[in-house]
């Protein structure tokens, strides 16, 4: 019947692409512990911190990954780079502390929005796992 096949219908139209998780703290749809934020980037604590200090910065602008960054990019990388070294000031880390990139499932990425890790506040060895 007409009816039914009416109410097989989605109610509601999904975007073709959804926002990540990230995409949703910045836009403040999902809570995070913010620490910094400027008009490019916002910086936030890891929800499952591996130091005592473990932050995430990401830029505004979603690009999915490191390998994806084009070259109009490369201002916005080094101010997240820069970034980094201010909140790291911020956090009481001093000269101690790690910054790494996941590119990649297989390197560990498992959100796909370019986020570099900040972490310290205990030794750190090398190489990582
Ligand atoms: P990765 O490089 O993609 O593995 O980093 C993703 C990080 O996002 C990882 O350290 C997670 O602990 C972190 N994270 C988060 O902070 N909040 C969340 O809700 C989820 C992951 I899911």
């Amino acid at each position: 019947a007409p009816a039914l096949v009416a109410l097989s219908e989605p109610a509601v139209t999904t975007p073709a692409v959804s926002k990540t998780l990230f995409e949703k703290i910045i836009d403040r749809e999902l809570p995070a512990t913010i620490v910094y934020e400027d008009e490019l980037c916002l910086a936030f604590k890891d929800i499952h911190p591996c130091a005592p200090m473990h932050v995430l910065l990401v830029p505004k602008k979603p690009i999915v990954q490191l390998s994806q960054a084009a070259p109009e990019d490369q201002a916005l990388l080094g101010h997240l780079m820069l970034t980094a070294t201010k909140v790291a000031a911020l956090e009481g880390l001093g000269e101690a502390y790690r910054l790494v990139i996941n590119n990649g499932a297989a390197a560990g990425m498992s959100v796909s929005h370019l986020h570099l890790h900040l972490i310290g506040g205990r030794p750190l060895k090398w190489p990582p796992a």
